[in-house]
């Protein structure tokens, strides 16, 4: 019985021991990166058009735009245009769309339409 409990004792000790050893040896983690990289903007595409409608943005940004496509936006609505891009996406329901821009240096807008013109958004450039 005495032989059980010591046991017991041991591996308790060699159990906090373990345990205090972790802890110890446990190097601070640096604190995360700054953000770097391109920012990251979700729109959705739905009968209510592109939300949000308007993203500011600085001259020379670099951004990812993901397009989340609803249904309600119709068959018209699966179609991202950027003109003056050149750049045009089909969406689907499955996930989103990723759409890397970067904006121009000059202040002005860079408009997003699906694929009859009819929704519009727009990236300001300020
Ligand atoms: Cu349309």
């Amino acid at each position: 019985m005495a032989k059980v409990v010591d046991m017991k004792t041991l591996l308790l000790i060699a159990f906090t021991t373990i345990t205090a050893l972790g802890s110890g040896c446990r190097k601070s983690e640096p604190p995360p990166a700054a953000a770097s990289g391109p920012r990251h903007i979700d729109i959705t595409v739905s009968n209510q058009g592109f939300t949000p409608p308007r993203i500011v943005g600085r001259p020379g940004e670099d951004l990812t735009l993901s397009f989340r496509y609803e249904k309600s936006a119709g068959e018209c609505g699966r179609e991202v245009v950027l003109p003056s891009q050149n750049i045009k996406k089909t969406l689907t329901e499955d996930q989103p769309t990723e759409i890397a821009l970067h904006l121009p240096q000059e202040k002005g807008e860079v408009t997003f339409t699906c694929g009859m013109n009819m929704l519009r958004g727009a990236i300001v450039v300020e």
